[in-house]
Formats: structure tokens, sequence, C-alpha cells
């Protein structure tokens, strides 16, 4: 329905600070991890990793400023979303996404709790853009 996809860019569903670490481009397995501690948007079907936790260390928790960099944007329609199998990392609470064009990401956060949010919110924007 585009009248309830014209108000859903416009909310902000979740942001806050994640570990995070791409794994996979276009389908080839990247050879090495970087983690690295970055403000993570989720936004009108659309999850934004920003560039680093200086970023966010210099702003708080507050969003950054505009002029802050996207490193990575993964589009939310046609990916997927599972709790890491151990054999993917060492850390506790790991998400992994996959999005549509074979790219992978690992999100981890120490606070289940929180973790578990993300779960949902990520969870729920993907299974509302597979309804249109
Ligand atoms: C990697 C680094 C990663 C770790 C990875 C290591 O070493 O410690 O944090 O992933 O484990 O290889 P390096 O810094 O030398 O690249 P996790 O923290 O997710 O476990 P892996 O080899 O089991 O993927």
């Amino acid at each position: 329905c585009p009248a309830t996809a014209a108000v859903r860019t416009k909310t902000l569903d979740k942001a806050g600070v994640l570990h995070r670490t791409k794994t996979a481009e276009k389908g080839k397995r990247l050879r090495k991890k970087h983690w690295s501690a970055s403000w993570t948007v989720l936004e009108g079907g659309v999850l934004t990793f920003f560039k680093d936790s200086k970023t966010s260390a210099a702003g708080g928790l507050r969003q950054p400023s505009k002029f802050s960099t996207p490193e990575y944007t993964v589009e939310l329609r046609g990916a997927t979303l599972s709790w890491a199998p151990k054999d993917k990392s060492s850390r506790k609470n790991v998400l992994e996404l996959r999005s549509r064009d074979g790219s992978e990401y690992l999100i981890q956060h120490d606070s289940e709790a929180i973790i578990s949010t993300w779960h949902k919110a990520i969870a729920q924007g993907i299974q509302e853009l597979s309804a249109d």
C-alpha cells in the first residue's frame, strides 16, 4: 500500500550503537572480520551503519551530524535475519543479516535485551516489506 509505505519511510524505527562486521560482499565471503562499534539507524526499511564509534562517541547517544557518512546501508526488502550459528563468531548475542544482493553482516551487542529489540525491529521491517 503506497500510503503506508510513504508513512513508513518517514518513521524512525530504531537507532543506537551496535557492534557490527561485514562478512560477505555480494556473495563473496570476506576473509577477515573487522568488528567495530557504530551508530546504527533503522529507518524506512533500510538499516544504516555509520562509519565508526568516534561519530557516536562525539555525540553521545544522539544522532551524529548530517555530515557523518554512512558506511553500509542494507535494504531490508528481500533480506533475511537469523541468530548467527556459534561457528560464525565467538561473541554472544550475534545476529546475521543477509541482504538480497548477497552481502552479509554480523550484528552484536553484549546486552541480550538490547539485541533482542533490534532483532524484533529488523525482523518486523523485513516482514512489512515482503507484505507490500
Ligand atoms: C579475528 C578477530 C575477530 C574474531 C575472529 C578472529 O582475529 O579476533 O574478532 O571474530 O575469529 O580471527 P584478527 O583480529 O586477527 O583478524 P569474533 O570476535 O567474531 O569471534 P574467527 O577467526 O573465528 O572468525
